[in-house]
């Protein structure tokens, strides 16, 4: 029965994106240290107020918290702008700007303009396998939480996070990655604290294909280990039988074309991005392409920055509504 592998800190990207591309899930063991960890997820307010909504993540024993980037911003330097992963998002998202220093961009093919024998000009539509050009022009982040499995929390129902964007984008095998999702280990995940279930091998599967316990394996690691899964990939949190919290911080990386799952505009302010790196708040969304999310004036590589409109000038604009109301 397929399994998931887990790689060392310092497998090649290669390595780890083959084994994510056959089974739809890989493990990448120790990345960061549990001191790392420890102090990244200290002080993340997990409290009664994070129980609300969420029976989708096993019910009232558990607990989440959106927006978990901007919850503690030293998240965004250690684990989003990890180099390894991004190496790995690089591989599996195939974007026209990556995100990771040693990684190729992969280019489009020049636009060709054709014209009918009378005349008519017009740019020809292209039709093209995956593999045979770029995915996105660049990724950013889909949505952001922690999640914490507690003693008696229920077994989250499996699912595939292409499910959000379905039935408008059809589960369809094989056809383009969308979404990279990325889960890092607060504390050591095991098998009964609630380490994420998944079924290798799933990305593949038809719409009709239902999965059978037997098929189900656990993402056991330790504690600052990453576990990446597929977007067509069956997982879910699984019920914790042990005293012994299990904290993941997750996030995803969505194509730039696709709308992100969680509203980083809001969740991530532009006064609070602001104070990142360019790098991380790209990944947040303040990024555009020629195509998408372009705001006139504005330098598209990093929309915060003086453009030719000039400063955005964030906290005067702020103080001007405050003065009118
Ligand atoms: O926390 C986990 O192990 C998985 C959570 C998950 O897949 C989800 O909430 O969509
Ligand atoms: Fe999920």
């Amino acid at each position: 029965m397929p399994d998931i592998t887990v790689h060392h800190a310092d497998d090649h990207a290669d390595d780890v994106a083959a084994s994510f591309r056959r089974d739809g899930a890989a493990i990448i063991a120790n990345l960061v240290s549990a001191e790392t960890m420890d102090a990244l997820t200290a002080d993340l307010p997990f409290d009664d107020k994070t129980k609300v909504g969420n029976e989708f993540i096993g019910g009232s024993d558990n607990r989440s918290i959106g927006a978990v980037l901007h919850a503690n911003p030293e998240i965004c330097e250690t684990l989003l702008l990890n180099e390894r992963v991004l190496e790995v998002a690089d591989r599996i998202l195939r974007p026209e700007e990556p995100m990771a220093a040693s990684s190729t961009p992969v280019r489009r093919a020049e636009s060709q303009f054709v014209s009918s024998d009378d005349g008519c000009k017009q740019v020809l539509s292209v039709d093209v396998p995956p593999e045979a050009g770029p995915t996105c022009h660049h990724y950013r982040v889909g949505a952001s939480v922690s999640l914490q499995a507690r003693e008696g929390g229920a077994v989250q129902i499996l699912h595939r996070e292409m499910g959000i964007y379905e039935p408008f984008v059809p589960h369809h095998p094989g056809s383009r990655d969308l979404i990279f999702n990325v889960m890092w280990a607060g504390t050591d995940f095991t098998a009964e604290n609630g380490a994420t279930r998944l079924v290798p091998g799933s990305h593949r599967w038809p719409a009709e294909r239902i999965a059978n316990e037997s098929e189900v394996v656990q993402a056991v690691m330790p504690k600052g280990s990453v576990l990446f899964w597929h977007c067509r990939s069956l997982h879910g949190l699984a019920a914790s039988r042990s005293a012994a919290r299990r904290t993941g911080i997750f996030h995803s990386c969505v194509v730039d074309w696709l709308a992100q799952e969680e509203n980083q505009y809001l969740a991530f302010p532009p006064e609070d991005a602001a104070r990142l790196s360019v790098r991380a708040r790209q990944l947040l969304g303040y990024r555009a392409s020629s195509y998408c999310g372009w705001v006139k004036g504005r330098d598209s590589e990093d929309l915060l920055a003086e453009g030719l409109s000039g400063p955005l000038e964030l906290k005067e604009r702020s103080k001007n509504v405050d003065a009118a109301a």
